[in-house]
């Protein structure tokens, strides 16, 4: 989660801000990304949390108010092999559940051997609440493609030198799915929008490297 020293302007039928992150063809790890508006005028981000949607917004695969729970795992367990990938050294490392499509777990491979679960973290569950976008990826001979979701509303998918990487304030939608107006904005977060494994890779991360105001650099 960020804050600007200003607000966002929502300049009407234009993209207002980009999202930068680290996709390109094949490689996208989308996030889903919220903006709020400092209503209160206090500088802090306590005011109402709205999603930009975007494509996958309304696929009936996309999977609304997603509820998922991950557990600390013991660091010294026995790890459990994965029956056929070599490079998952432990195919029961994090379990996770979740309201809708029950449960799972998070493999640990030889490619990130450090701790997955956060160290800063006291509790030994972390309960985490928003969309989960539709898997994105597909395999071939455990070779994985991440292919991009078609527009708009999704971090880390698409080139940060496209118009997929810009992203138009009047997409926001409140609680009840609904479209609402803002005229500006002053605090953006993201989450990783995906929940799937893939290969080599490992699980679908969203990486964000910085959020950019179109307007203030005159680019729109
Ligand atoms: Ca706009
Ligand atoms: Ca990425
Ligand atoms: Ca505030």
């Amino acid at each position: 989660m960020g804050g600007f020293d200003h607000t966002i302007e929502n300049v009407p039928g234009k993209a207002d801000f980009a999202v930068l992150g680290n996709a390109y063809a094949g490689n996208s790890e989308p996030g889903i990304v919220m903006v709020s508006a400092d209503i209160n005028k206090n500088g802090k981000p306590d005011d109402p949390w709205y999603e930009l949607a975007g494509s996958e917004h309304d696929n009936e695969k996309t999977i609304h108010n997603y509820e998922i729970t991950y557990y600390r795992p013991d660091e010294n367990k026995t790890p459990v092999p994965h029956p056929s990938l070599f490079y998952v050294t432990d195919a029961a490392y994090i379990k996770w559940t979740a309201n809708v499509n029950g449960e799972g777990y998070v493999y640990k491979t030889t490619f990130h051997q450090q701790s997955y679960y956060p160290q800063w973290i006291d509790s030994d569950k972390m309960q985490f609440i928003g969309t989960r976008l539709p898997d994105n990826n597909t395999v071939d001979n455990d070779t994985y493609t991440l292919h991009s979701y078609d527009w708009g509303g999704y971090a880390d998918n698409m080139p940060n030198n496209s118009s997929g990487a810009q992203f138009d304030i009047d997409w926001a939608v409140d609680t009840n799915r609904k479209k609402v107006h803002l005229d500006g904005i002053d605090f953006v977060k993201i989450y990783t929008g995906v929940n799937q494994f893939n290969g080599r890779i490992g699980e679908s991360s969203t990486e964000v490297s910085g959020v950019i105001d179109l307007h203030l650099l005159q680019q729109q």
